[in-house]
């Protein structure tokens, strides 16, 4: 099939969520028996050029949105976040995700610091929807983008992030920022996501930051050159089954892919892809449960004709086969 014929026959499969903004990078989560939907959002600005470092994704705010049903009226709760009340923060507002415990909502988000490097900070709210303050500072010992916290089932929460390009992952792996840094050689493994465990604060962490290794069927670290399989950006963890699913992005082969584990540290080890590449450049979603029905949130960029920095959320349902493999409901 050629990329174009793919490009058609995922456009052909469903329409944008949100059509009077531009959203992207849509984490789903279930709170108080609704879905919160917590995307970027996409805006027009005067860089109309694209680059590796992704200048033209320059966001400034959050909106939330939430819905009752799948398919259902899809309410924008507003500005829930703006950058301008983020102390720390200069620009490119990026992936967001959030969380919940002990009765405080947590907005964890990506922006750049006044010194021009991504860090992720959290912002807290009594409402799923926000409004969401932020803290002064990022949260200390994070860097690069697109955070993912998911809480275990022992209450023990993880913040996995990362991304490389414009996300800086490649600057960091000598474990400070190398401005200088880049991808490794194609035979070499291939640079992971990061996690760290959450205090009970769950604005700071309680462990090192930790490389996520991801093999391939032989037991092997991924290599940097298997540009189909290897991590790029958009971590998202869930939990099926007993096993661990770390579904991510390929990036410039704009995949979504995903790999398990039995632990939430890892390792994990490659199972498939189940998105192929959607019209756009970039390539990001979230995997969740509501009412006993598994959905895929992403995005793409229909709504604009395809420009790479104007997106819209769209969502599918996900089912899993008898061995656990997941795959887009009406595919093969
Ligand atoms: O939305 C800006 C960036 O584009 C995200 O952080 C990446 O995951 C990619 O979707």
């Amino acid at each position: 099939m050629t990329e174009m014929a793919q490009f058609t026959s995922n456009v052909m499969l469903d329409q944008p969520l949100i059509t009077h903004l531009y959203t992207a990078d849509p984490s789903a989560h279930v709170f108080e028996g609704r879905i919160y939907l917590y995307p970027s959002h996409d805006r027009e600005t005067d860089i109309v050029t694209t680059n590796d470092e992704g200048d033209h994704f320059d966001m400034v705010d959050y909106h939330i949105f939430s819905l009752d049903e799948v398919g259902g009226k899809v309410t924008d709760h507003g500005v829930a976040l703006d950058l301008k009340d983020i102390p720390w923060a200069s620009k490119q507002l990026w992936a967001p995700d959030a969380a919940f415990k002990n009765g405080t909502y947590y907005l964890y988000f990506p922006a750049r610091d006044k010194n021009g490097i991504f860090r992720i900070g959290v912002a807290t709210s009594q409402r799923p929807e926000g409004p969401f303050k932020a803290e002064p500072e990022p949260i200390k010992g994070t860097y690069s983008i697109d955070p993912c916290c998911v809480m275990d089932n022992d209450g023990q929460a993880y913040l996995y992030f990362g991304g490389i390009w414009g996300g800086q992952l490649q600057k960091w792996r000598t474990g400070s920022f190398d401005p200088k840094g880049k991808e490794p050689a194609d035979h070499e493994p291939a640079i992971g996501p990061r996690v760290a465990l959450l205090n009970d604060d769950m604005k700071s962490f309680k462990s090192d930051v930790q490389e996520l290794i991801i093999l391939d069927e032989q037991g092997q670290p991924l290599r940097a050159g298997d540009h189909d399989r290897r991590y790029f950006e958009g971590p998202w963890v869930h939990q099926f089954n007993g096993l661990y699913y770390l579904s991510y992005s390929t990036g410039n082969t704009h995949y979504l892919v995903y790999a398990t584990s039995t632990s939430p540290l890892g390792p994990f080890t490659y199972q498939g892809r189940f998105l192929e590449p959607v019209l756009g450049w970039t390539t990001h979603h979230s995997i969740v449960e509501f009412k006993s029905k598994w959905h895929l949130f992403h995005h793409d960029s229909t709504l604009s004709g395809g420009q790479t920095h104007l997106r819209c959320v769209k969502v599918k349902e996900l089912v899993y086969d008898e061995k656990g493999r997941i795959k887009i409901l009406g595919t093969s």
